[in-house]
This record gives C-alpha cells, structure tokens and sequence, in this order.
C-alpha cells in the first residue's frame, strides 16, 4: 500500500479534481502489475495496473492493493470495480472509501457480491492525507484552503509603501511557484493585486497554472493589471456587479457572507484547493471565519523595522520546518477543535 501511494503522488498536479489514486497487484508476494491515475479524464489506476500485468492469468491468484474504492458508475471511464470482477482478481485492499456519492461503498458492494476478499482501512490516514483536497471537497463542500506569506525577521511582510519586494529568497520563491502548479486556484486581495501587480501564473516550474482570483470589493482594480491579461482564467469577487467576459468573470457576492459565499462558489466550478498569497488583510479575514486548513508561512532573516504587519493564526498547530538557503520555512495547520 506505501507504494501504491508512492505511485498515487505522481499524478499530483494533474488529475484534479478527481483523486490522486495508486494501485500495486502482487503474485506470489512479488509486484507483477503497477499504475496510477495520470490525468484528468484518463484511464483509472486500476486500469493501467491491470494493462501492465503481463501474464493476466496469474489475476485470480493475486492481491490488488489500491489507495481509493474501485469505482462503480461510468464517469469519463467504465467502472474499474466490474473490471477487477472481470480478470476475478483474488483479493482486493483498499486504504479509503471513496467519498464520492456516486460511488461510496458501492465498488466494495460489487467486489464483495463477486465473491472477491475486500479489506479496507489500510493506511486510511495517510490516504486521507494524500488526498486532503478531495476528501475536503466531499466532506466541507469547500475547497481546502492553504495560507502563503513571506515575512521578515521583525514580523512584516511590506514596507510602509507596500513595497514586498526581497522578503524570501530565490529558492523560497521557486517553491512557491511549485506549490501553484499543484493547486486548482490562487488568490489574492486588492492591495497585493494593486501594490505587487503580480502574473500569479506558474514560470519557475512546470505544470499547470491555476485560476487566479482576486477579491476587490468595490471594483477599483484597473483592467491594466496583470491578473486581468486574459491569459488564464480569472475570476473577481465583488459586491457590486457580475459580468462575464471571456476568460475573465465578475461574481457579485453578499458583504455579509462574503467569503463563505466564495468558497461555495469555487466548489461549484470543481475547484477543490485554493493558495491564498496574501495580503495580510485577506489572510487575516480567513482565519477570522476559521476558512483555512494549512498555513505555509516563509519567515526570512531580513528586519524591516517598520511596515505592514504579517497576518496572524489561530488556532494553529506546528506541523513541521525546513530551512531554505537562510529562509525558516513554518507548517501549521488548523487545529479543528478550536
Ligand atoms: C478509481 N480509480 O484511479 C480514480 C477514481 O470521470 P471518471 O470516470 O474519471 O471518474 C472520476 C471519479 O472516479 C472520481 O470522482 C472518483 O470518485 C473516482 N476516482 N476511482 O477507481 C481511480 N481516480
Ligand atoms: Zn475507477
């Protein structure tokens, strides 16, 4: 199962928003077919396990060990749990029930009434974790949320005229762009948008860039902004207009719900995780409405003196921390009880 997950891992970045799934077929206590789930649309994990096994013969008397409930509806692609009923593969073991309505115990259900020996629970909680986004989707009808800043030394994460250039270091920064591609959104607020002008596409790695969101209340962002060339999907949250043009949508949202009505309204598109990169007011917000899961926060060794304050957590727990050429790098997560 710890390579099945291993496998599941490399579609990361590429099979959103369905789940990150690894399958391993052993014989004889020896692996003779692996796959995983590549690409949105394509075959299942199962799928390319089966194709790989040379001698299919050796099927009924082997162990499937898949990270996710072999599914049992026809989605992009047929059922995998009939087609592990068809090979009559001896056994199957499954780290997680797939949260998927349209699927949730049925796979099992179909194995179970083929006569196939179904365990599952293997590593659910490392299952859980590979698939944070999906199974936060599913169960919070949000996306999962993760909070991203750079801060000095001194606790700011701008000069007194928003200038935030040269917190983080080079290396800090292509991390970031990493972490872009293997989220479906980015988000910023008004003040970065104006003050940074940033792209938010992915450039210092490879992968796909997410849909970059902004939140600007009152629409006083220019059209001349990076975040509105058109080149990827951009969506700005407003209170006063929806407007849709091309690539790029106003959504009008009320000023009392606004960032629960957000979420609801990503998760309507399928987006199931969103990197918001600041600024401190937007972060702050968030964690006001405890509407994050995870914190990555960059602190670097520079002092500023004065400036604009870096956002503050609650309710955070120390996940974990690595030094990047000078940069502290800080795991938190949000600690549900509180
Ligand atoms: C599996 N194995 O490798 C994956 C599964 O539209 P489709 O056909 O690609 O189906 C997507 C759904 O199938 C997805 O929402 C999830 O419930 C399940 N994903 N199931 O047996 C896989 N990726
Ligand atoms: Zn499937």
């Amino acid at each position: 199962m710890h390579r099945a997950m291993e496998l599941a891992r490399l579609g990361f970045g590429y099979v959103s928003p369905n789940p990150m799934v690894g399958c391993v077929i052993v014989h004889n206590n020896k692996i003779i077919g692996e796959g995983f789930h590549r690409q949105f649309g394509g075959p299942h994990a199962e799928v390319n396990a089966i194709n790989s096994v040379d001698d299919k013969s050796l099927l009924p008397a082997s162990q499937v060990y898949v990270t996710l409930e072999p599914c049992s509806f026809f989605g992009k692609t047929p059922p995998c749990a009939d087609l592990l009923v068809k090979h009559k593969v001896g056994s199957v073991f499954i780290a997680n029930i797939d949260p998927n309505p349209k699927v949730s115990g049925k796979g099992i259900g179909i194995l179970r009434k083929a006569g196939i020996e179904v365990e599952e629970g293997i590593l659910e909680i490392e299952g859980r974790g590979l698939n944070k986004r999906f199974f936060t989707s599913f169960g919070k009808k949000r996306p999962y949320v993760i909070l991203k800043w750079a801060q000095t030394a001194d606790g700011y994460v701008a000069r007194k005229n928003f200038d935030s250039k040269w917190i983080s270091n080079k290396y800090s920064r292509k991390i970031v762009h990493k972490w872009r591609a293997e989220e479906d959104a980015i988000l910023v607020g008004k003040n970065t948008a104006m003050y940074d002008n940033p792209n938010l596409n992915v450039r210092e790695w490879a992968g796909n860039n997410p849909v970059r969101i902004v939140v600007d209340h009152h629409l006083r962002l220019g059209e001349h902004l990076n975040l509105f060339n058109r080149e990827i999907p951009t969506i700005c949250y407003n209170l006063k207009q929806d407007r849709q043009n091309g690539d790029l949508d106003f959504v009008k949202l009320s000023r009392e719900d606004f960032l629960n009505e957000l979420l609801a309204d990503l998760h309507q598109r399928n987006i199931q995780s969103v990197m918001i990169e600041g600024g401190t007011v937007t972060i702050n917000s968030f964690v006001e409405k405890g509407l994050w899961d995870e914190a990555r926060v960059f602190v670097a060794d520079t002092c500023f003196g004065e400036g604009i304050m870096a956002p503050r957590l609650m309710h955070a727990e120390f996940e974990g921390k690595e030094t990047i050429m000078g940069d502290t790098l800080t795991y938190f997560k949000r600690n549900d009880i509180g």
